[in-house]
């Protein structure tokens, strides 16, 4: 039976979906998805055990939504949209037996009044995102975004990636553009933004699953694991914490930016499921 309920998670107000399919958790801090459990198996998302709870502060783990810049383009790095609290205004029940959630955000700096975002979660046998951007200011702003998903995995030394096979990447640990041969595969840090729209799987033989990835309107997917030194310069990321994690990111970033033209509104959409 599905019910919605609005509760309190590590001090934060969220809303818990207990459903037909899966039961999931949505802070309104950063309209953030910590937790989605399909019924029967196990949390996709992974949450550190370091993770910090506050305002002004993005928590580490489930889907940060990075918006309406990635990386350092602007100030804080990753945007705003994922250090304060969204506005619910709506959850729906839909007939299929999937429950549907829906937020808005509009930055408060004057600067940035023009850009407004709706984040539709939809929890059934997928986790469907569906970032929906406006610019209602009378410029082209250039959008960069993205869903900064961080899975679960059984440890990311055995894992593998496919999918992006033969895309070029932007290797921001070398600072070069390489071009993938074969599966993804992880033995040290990795920061990587792939030029593709394809969908990308995980493929975790010791949790037994694969995690696919489908998405629209994106045209970067990047890849990241900090590894050892990178985890351990993280104030809110464990130790040892590196190998049960991987971000596979649905993105617009760097050259993928989209433009974002005046009462044009743009919707990038992330679609994740065990199989
Ligand atoms: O998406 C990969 C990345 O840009 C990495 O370079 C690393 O900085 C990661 O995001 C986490 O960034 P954060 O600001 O959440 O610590």
């Amino acid at each position: 039976m599905n019910s919605v309920s609005i509760v309190e998670w590590n001090g934060l107000k969220a809303v818990k979906v207990d459903g037909k399919f899966a039961d999931a958790v949505v802070t309104l801090h950063g309209a953030h998805v910590v937790s989605y459990i399909p019924k029967g198996g196990k949390d996709l998302l992974w949450i550190s055990k370091k993770c910090v709870f506050t305002d002004g502060k993005s928590l580490r783990g489930g889907v940060p939504v990075i918006w309406p810049w990635f990386g350092s383009a602007g100030k804080p790095s990753h945007g705003l949209a994922r250090l304060t609290d969204w506005t619910l205004t709506g959850s729906m029940l839909c007939d299929c037996g999937s429950v549907r959630l829906d937020f808005s955000f509009t930055p408060v700096q004057p600067e940035w009044k023009f850009l407004s975002a709706k984040l539709s979660v939809t929890i059934g046998k997928k986790l469907k995102l569906e970032l929906t951007s406006l610019n209602s200011g009378t410029k082209d702003y250039s959008l960069t975004q993205a869903f900064h998903t961080y899975f679960a995995v059984s440890d990311v030394s055995k894992v593998r990636v496919t999918g992006l096979e033969d895309a070029e990447y932007l290797d921001r640990v070398a600072g070069d553009t390489k071009r993938q041969s074969g599966a993804i595969t992880f033995d040290s840090e990795t920061d990587r933004c792939y030029i593709s729209t394809a969908d990308a799987v995980i493929d975790d033989p010791g949790f037994g699953r694969r995690i696919r990835i489908a998405k629209s309107n994106s045209g970067s997917t990047v890849v990241w694991n900090p590894w050892i030194e990178k985890a351990r310069k993280m104030a809110d990321f464990g130790d040892e914490e590196y190998p049960e994690m991987l971000c596979v990111e649905t993105a617009c970033a760097f050259d993928q930016a989209v433009t974002l033209k005046p009462g044009v509104p743009y919707t990038m959409t992330s679609v994740i499921s065990a199989e």
